[in-house]
């Protein structure tokens, strides 16, 4: 019986090459033990001038980024909706676990039931449980429970949190930082629809997860964080007129 030390402050123990817990339980790492590490060379170097030019485009890129509430129905293509979903995987996350599910409703009838669902829950949200603050606060973005974009965007996207998962043989597997890995995700998923020529909206539907989540046929372990429709805007979409904070308001440089 030999003590195997996993960090300074963090013991447990081996038997035949098995780590297990206090219990006796068998650990078992998610990546493969032998993971090999391989040289980086997807990154690109550029110099100074081009990092300037870029890192300056893109701002303005996402600058230019508005959240819409009004859509047009028109189709988007599947490849588009696939890419983005594909560059919101990219995000990191705590030890590679990846810990979203990204469901894809295009199908008309589906987005219906998604509206009915939301709509009478958010009824009661906004007369009941958000309370007099809340909606005085939300008064000039002049929003309601009633979601038109949930039917009229050709795509929603909803974004599940996996609070863990499972290792092939069946134990349960930690998730860690799952909540700040698919909020990180979102952001970069949010660029993408940007950068493709899409427009979203971040809406979080109050007490409608569980509901949700049953008619999406996902498991128990999946928390649904984040609701997005994404399109086109429509031809008189309005928007309200924000401004952003500048830098030396969002930053402090030592
Ligand atoms: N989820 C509701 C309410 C809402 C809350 C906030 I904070 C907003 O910035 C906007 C809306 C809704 O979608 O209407």
């Amino acid at each position: 019986k030999r003590k195997k030390y996993l960090s300074p402050d963090q013991e447990a123990e081996v038997h035949e090459d098995e780590i297990v817990d206090a219990d006796g339980a068998k650990i078992s790492s998610a990546l493969p033990e032998d993971l090999p590490h391989v040289p980086l060379t997807t990154y690109t170097r550029y110099s100074e001038k081009e990092m300037i030019e870029r890192s300056a485009a893109f701002y303005d890129d996402m600058n230019n980024r508005r959240t819409v509430r009004f859509y047009s129905s028109e189709p988007v293509p599947k490849e588009v909706m696939e890419n983005i979903i594909r560059t919101a995987g990219t995000a990191p996350s705590g030890a590679h676990t990846e810990p979203w599910t990204y469901v894809v409703v295009g199908d008309k009838d589906l987005k219906a039931s998604v509206r009915q669902l939301i709509e009478e829950e958010e009824e009661i949200n906004y007369n009941k449980r958000m309370g007099v603050q809340w909606t005085t606060d939300l008064m000039p973005l002049k929003t309601n429970w009633v979601k038109e974009y949930l039917t009229t965007a050709p795509y929603l996207i909803l974004v599940f949190k996996q609070a863990y998962g499972f290792n092939p043989d069946g134990t349960k597997k930690n998730h860690y930082y799952n909540e700040v890995s698919v909020a990180i995700a979102t952001g970069i998923l949010i660029s993408a629809i940007q950068k493709a020529g899409l427009v979203t909206l971040t809406s979080t539907p109050l007490n409608c997860g569980p509901a949700l989540r049953t008619l999406l046929g996902r498991p128990n372990n999946e928390k649904l964080m984040i609701l997005l429709p994404v399109g086109y805007p429509a031809k008189d979409c309005s928007v309200p007129d924000l401004a952003r904070k500048p830098l030396d308001e969002i930053s402090v440089w030592f």
